[in-house]
């Protein structure tokens, strides 16, 4: 077990330029979107999030309850949101919408694919710009942004793969002033735990 629970403080403590906290808002209700290609971890992500198991939305979108969030003295809610597809569709149907919503966006796409498959990772930096045009268009400067390369535990060299993936997505990314990705496996659940004490801390 030992040196799993290493394994994932490394992942994150190597972020470094992570400083997004979801309790850090001024705001006591956040509204929290979660963008992404088909199959990146979106639907887990909000499960994790939410405390929920909501099943996939892999046409159109599910709801998504509001939720209440308590750590110490600290407590924020997050609102009603939208769990959508991952196609382009949905990018058309809702996008903008979630992004004129949102306090908070993650955009999540697979660690694996943006490597090894050159659609997707073109599919990915075209997200990026999207979104960052958009946010750009709408003054939209409140939002944080925060990327997550789901799937890193299909990888091998962690080091590696990292630069090699910030290598991808760094140009779109930085013009819209996103930080680097959490690089992560989001069915594990050291993880999981790990990111949850960023999140909300
Ligand atoms: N190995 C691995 N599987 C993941 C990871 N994130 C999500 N999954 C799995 O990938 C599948 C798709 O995840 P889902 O959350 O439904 O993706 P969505 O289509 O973006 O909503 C599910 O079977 C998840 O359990 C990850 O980081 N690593
Ligand atoms: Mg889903």
């Amino acid at each position: 077990m030992l040196p799993f629970i290493i394994g994932g403080v490394v992942l994150l403590a190597g972020m470094g330029v992570f400083r997004y906290s979801l309790l850090s808002s001024k705001k006591k209700e956040i509204y929290v979107s979660v963008l992404g290609p088909s199959s990146s971890g979106k639907t887990t992500l909000h499960n994790f999030l939410r405390n929920t198991s909501y099943r996939d939305a892999t046409i159109g979108h599910n709801d998504l309850d509001k939720v209440v969030i308590k750590k110490d003295s600290k407590k924020i809610t997050i609102k009603k949101g939208k769990d959508i597809a991952g196609t382009e569709q949905a990018v058309k149907a809702y996008y903008k919408d979630e992004i004129k919503l949102s306090d908070f966006c993650f955009f999540i796409f697979d660690s694996y694919l943006v490597l090894r498959n050159e659609t997707y990772s073109k599919e990915v930096n075209a997200r990026l710009n999207f979104i960052n045009k958009f946010c750009r268009n709408i003054n939209k400067e409140d939002i944080k942004i925060i990327l997550i390369a789901s799937h890193f535990d299909k990888l091998r060299d962690e080091q590696t793969n990292k630069k090699l993936i910030w290598e991808k997505i760094s140009k779109i990314a930085s013009e819209g002033k996103i930080n680097k990705p959490i690089y992560i496996d989001l069915t594990n659940k050291n993880q999981l735990d790990i990111l949850k004490k960023e999140l909300f801390k």
